[in-house]
């Protein structure tokens, strides 16, 4: 571990990523920062919980978009900016989205956003409450004005992860097809659209692993990352035991032209409910991963997670010791 040279991912520098350095004795793939829980649940006055958010660097600092369920229990996404990734200051009121359609512009309840920059924009893709849970899509330039477009899928779907470009000249799409409630399965699809409003061509990429940490459902996280060797998707799996599930972080390579098509699969989990903070909380046991920076020229990453539907956390990995890591450890396809 620790060869910074080979500068795996194909995108641009973020000299001001939050970082810290590996702990002294620490053997994991993936560390948590010293300062978790990075945002409280009472940062807004009125908030019950703020976990499962997404950020994106913007401007000098950071961006991002919050679900903040408040003291009645409603789930909103609200927007928020920081200069360092850490200190947040996240609006008070939710993200009031700008939309000519009357029923999508309805507000049920929104919650696990996303946020990637494709071309011009930033998207955002959250679960959207219409009948049912779907993959609500909008996007914005300034984390001020946001619009909303058509909803991608039907209901019942939850984790809308866009891919950061166009594939084969078009928008694409994970997703991970659900029911009303706790869903007790889950695999993660692909899906393209001309046009980010009509998606098909519907590929399925990967399912739950029996007898593991993944073994009740799956879900897409962060953004996946653009790397010389394939799409680096980090993801939540899911384990039931007899107190309930357990939420836990890992990682895939995907094809680059086809994604659908898993390359690699590290077996073991990256990241799973150790800490008090991840263990005890609303919903106990749950790291549920939404956002991930990266700094190319030194392969650090930073990847955001909510913890225990609680709080917001933050831990960190080196891309080139991630992906030797999912291949060392790969029983894939
Ligand atoms: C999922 C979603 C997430 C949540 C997780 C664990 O179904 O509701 O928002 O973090 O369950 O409760």
């Amino acid at each position: 571990m620790g060869d910074t040279n080979k500068h795996s991912i194909i995108g641009p520098a973020l000299p001001h990523i939050p970082w810290e350095e590996r702990p002294a004795g620490c053997q994991d793939v993936v560390w948590r920062s010293s300062r978790n829980p990075i945002i409280p649940r009472d940062l807004l006055a009125f908030s019950n919980s703020i976990f499962n958010s997404a950020v994106v660097p913007f401007g000098n600092g950071f961006a991002g978009v919050f679900r903040v369920d408040d003291r009645r229990r409603l789930m909103r996404i609200h927007s928020g900016k920081s200069q360092d990734g850490i200190h947040w200051d996240i609006e008070q009121e939710p993200i009031a989205f700008i939309c000519d359609m009357p029923e999508i512009a309805r507000v049920e309840y929104q919650y696990d956003p996303r946020v990637c920059w494709i071309e011009d924009r930033y998207y955002v893709t959250w679960c959207n409450g219409y009948h049912g849970p779907t993959i609500g899509v909008g996007y914005t330039t300034d984390f001020e004005r946001f619009y909303q477009l058509e909803n991608a899928f039907l209901p019942y779907n939850r984790n809308g992860v866009l891919f950061p470009k166009k594939i084969n000249g078009q928008y694409a799409m994970l997703s991970r097809p659900s029911d009303t409630g706790h869903t007790p399965f889950g695999d993660i699809f692909y899906s393209v659209s001309p046009d980010m409003c009509h998606w098909g061509c519907h590929r399925q990429v990967m399912g739950p692993e029996p007898r593991s940490w993944q073994s009740t459902k799956i879900g897409a996280g962060p953004t996946p990352i653009e790397t010389t060797e394939g799409w680096l998707l980090i993801y939540h799996g899911v384990l039931t035991s007899c107190n309930g599930y357990v939420y836990s972080m890992g990682a895939a390579l995907l094809d680059i032209d086809e994604p659908w098509r898993v390359r690699y699969r590290a077996a073991p989990y990256l990241l799973s409910p150790r800490e008090l903070y991840e263990c005890v909380g609303d919903t106990p046991n749950v790291v549920f991963p939404c956002a991930a920076l990266f700094d190319a020229p030194t392969g650090r990453l930073a990847i955001y997670y909510g913890a225990a539907d609680t709080v917001t956390c933050l831990a960190y990995t080196q891309v080139d010791d991630l992906i030797e890591y999912i291949k060392a450890n790969s029983e894939a396809p």
